[in-house]
């Protein structure tokens, strides 16, 4: 069985960061180690949440498991919360990351064109250069703009992507996946990769403002790489779970308005899982 680190923020209300990774990446059948960043009563969303800050607790968890001699197939990287933490991880990134084993970060600090509540310029810089070191990168547009310093678009073409793309290869970035941009009456992902090859995925927008969304894409790709998709059929499946999952939230008219139904649709995840791996 493969192993992956999670390495993000527990949320205790509001799906996200590690309340989606860990039911999702166990369900594709990972067994999942965590490093929560933070604990907060709620995420972000909500007002006048808690956040107590972990950063003391994770250079002992990592030399505890390099005294177990722990190792990981994966590492995955969400919300951190400071820029004291994008430094440890870098060092989680050297002591545990091998040839063979993949990284991939979620550079969690922005959406729809702003910053989250308690992330700034200096913390965008940070993230920034931690990008270079994993080998998937998957920010959305707002985060992607913000990294590379270029301004952020509402409506957006692939030449604003490709723009994008150019600073983020000059920055040493091996492949990126660039999610939440709509154009027209779409909205899907664009990648580019390490051997220049570019692919999208767009489907009909669904206009649903719920957080949680980015994590789940970020947990059922990097889910399905190691369960030995191609780049192509991980992306494509992401997408395809995410739209399920929002579109199976706004039938249920119980829903919260705080988080995703993605429990509702693991089903669905587990058919297309393995109907692509059959397939190979
Ligand atoms: O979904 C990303 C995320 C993760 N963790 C926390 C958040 C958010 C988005 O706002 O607030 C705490």
């Amino acid at each position: 069985m493969k192993r992956i680190v999670s390495i993000q923020d527990i949320s205790c209300i509001g799906k996200c960061s590690q309340t989606i990774a860990l039911p999702v990446l166990s369900a594709m059948g990972i067994e999942t180690s965590i490093i929560p960043t933070a604990i907060l009563s709620a995420h972000t969303m909500f007002p006048d949440f808690t956040f107590r800050d972990l950063s003391e607790d994770i250079p002992k968890i990592k030399n505890h498991w390099l005294s177990q001699g722990v190792t990981f197939d994966g590492i995955l990287t969400g919300y951190l919360g400071s820029v004291k933490q994008i430094e440890m991880i870098s060092g989680i990134y050297k002591d545990f990351g091998t040839e063979k084993n993949l990284i991939v970060l979620d550079p969690v600090f922005a959406d729809k064109g702003r910053i989250y509540p308690g992330f700034d310029m200096e913390y965008a810089k940070a993230i920034a250069s931690l990008c270079s070191q994993a080998d998937y990168i998957v920010p959305n547009i707002t985060e992607a703009a913000y990294i590379t310093g270029i301004p952020y678009r509402e409506v957006c073409d692939m030449a604003y992507i490709e723009t994008i793309f150019d600073v983020l290869t000059q920055m040493g970035v091996k492949n990126t996946i660039i999610t939440s941009v709509h154009i027209g009456d779409e909205n899907g992902i664009v990648c580019r990769l390490a051997n220049n090859r570019r692919f999208s995925v767009f489907r009909s927008n669904i206009d649903a403002p719920f957080h949680g969304t980015g994590d789940l894409f970020a947990s059922t790709f990097t889910g399905a790489l190691l369960n030995g998709l191609s780049t192509e059929d991980a992306a494509e499946l992401a997408v395809d779970y995410v739209n399920e999952t929002l579109c199976a939230t706004l039938k249920n008219n119980k829903h919260n308005w705080y988080g995703v139904d993605f429990e509702a649709t693991l089903p669905y995840l587990m058919d297309r899982l393995y109907a692509y791996s059959n397939s190979y």
